[in-house]
């Protein structure tokens, strides 16, 4: 009864996204992604996140984070760029970085916002601005959906597509439900939310469903409780936001992110058994996931 609900993902539908490359593309023709995350305590978070998105075939890269915590930011990744960004006073960004962040935005192809963000009051003045200001394809994760719950109604006056990616606390929070009450009714939860919102929902969890404005919702059949471990769904967000860097649509960069994920869960699951691999290591093999295994 519930296929009425919603349609299953298929590999036969997200390889077709994945077309061989032009011999003469260069970094340039993949996209400039700009993440802003991380916090003291949370410098991984905004790492995995970039450094996934940079796994997925972003051209470039770049991270800003809280100049507290730039340099630590530095030593964990190597490919990205990092940007230090005005601080509040407990660490997390501040909005006196906002007119540095939309110059910054000016030459990007989309931004990913909230592994690791905090949420302290001031930098949930700045995710509302972003959100109001920033005309990049946005991906919302983790802290910035915090921070929005406090006013999801701004998503309404953006004219540029977001997705968010609530796990279903953050769901719960956004929705000013509870969490048991969003896992029992998912579909319902996501298609209610993306249709009122205008934006693509990735309810995630076991089975995550991905929501359109539309009405249309996809469950993702890949994955598995090995994936039950922090730091997974900052990769997913870097995955996203590096897809539609280099030119997905926000829909199908919202589609393929989701079941490559899984996919990698899964091999990984075949390589180390049920649970023990890290976020860091479905980074590594989410080339040979597209590869070989989609
Ligand atoms: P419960 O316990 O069931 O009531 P939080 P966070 C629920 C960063 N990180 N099914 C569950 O609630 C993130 O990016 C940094 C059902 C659970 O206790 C964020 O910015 C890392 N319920 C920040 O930390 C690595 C589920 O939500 C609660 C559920 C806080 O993020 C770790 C937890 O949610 C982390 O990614 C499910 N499938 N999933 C780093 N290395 O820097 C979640 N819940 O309180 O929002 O905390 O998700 O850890
Ligand atoms: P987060 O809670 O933000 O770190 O996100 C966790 C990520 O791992 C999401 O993409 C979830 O869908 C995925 N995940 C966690 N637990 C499971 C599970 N039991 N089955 C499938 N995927 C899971
Ligand atoms: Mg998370």
């Amino acid at each position: 009864k519930q296929d009425l609900w919603f349609q299953v993902m298929e590999k036969q539908t997200i390889a077709p996204l994945f077309p061989a490359r032009a011999f003469n593309s260069h970094k340039g023709s993949f996209g400039h992604l700009l993440v802003l995350a991380g916090s003291p305590g949370k410098t991984g978070a905004a790492a995995l996140c970039a450094n996934a998105a940079k796994r997925i075939g972003t051209g470039l890269v770049t991270a800003g984070v809280p100049e507290g915590i730039n340099a630590v930011m530095e030593t964990l990744v190597v490919e990205p760029m990092t940007v230090p960004l005005p601080e509040t006073a407990s660490g997390t960004l501040s909005p006196n970085g906002l007119d540095r962040i939309l110059s910054l935005a000016e030459n990007r192809q989309a931004l990913a916002l909230g592994p690791g963000l905090g949420t302290d009051p001031d930098t949930r003045k700045l995710v509302t601005a972003l959100v109001e200001t920033c005309s990049l394809p946005l991906i919302m994760d983790a802290d910035a959906v915090n921070c929005l719950a406090e006013n999801p109604t701004v998503l309404k006056s953006r004219t540029s597509p977001a997705v968010l990616t609530p796990h279903p606390g953050e769901m719960a929070r956004l929705a000013g439900i509870y969490t048991s009450e969003v896992q029992a009714d998912r579909p319902g939860t996501a298609r209610t939310f993306a249709q009122d919102f205008n934006v693509i929902l990735v309810l995630k969890g076991a089975q995550t469903l991905i929501a359109l404005p539309d009405g249309r919702l996809f469950l993702c059949p890949a994955g598995n409780p090995g994936m039950a471990t922090g730091g997974m769904g900052d990769v997913l967000t870097g995955m996203i936001a590096g897809l539609a860097a280099q030119g997905f649509s926000l829909e199908n960069a919202a589609l393929a992110g989701v079941f490559i994920h899984g996919l990698c869960g899964d091999l990984l699951a075949d390589i180390f058994g049920g649970f023990g691999f890290l976020a860091g290591d479905m980074i590594r093999n989410i080339p040979e996931t597209i590869h070989r295994h989609l």
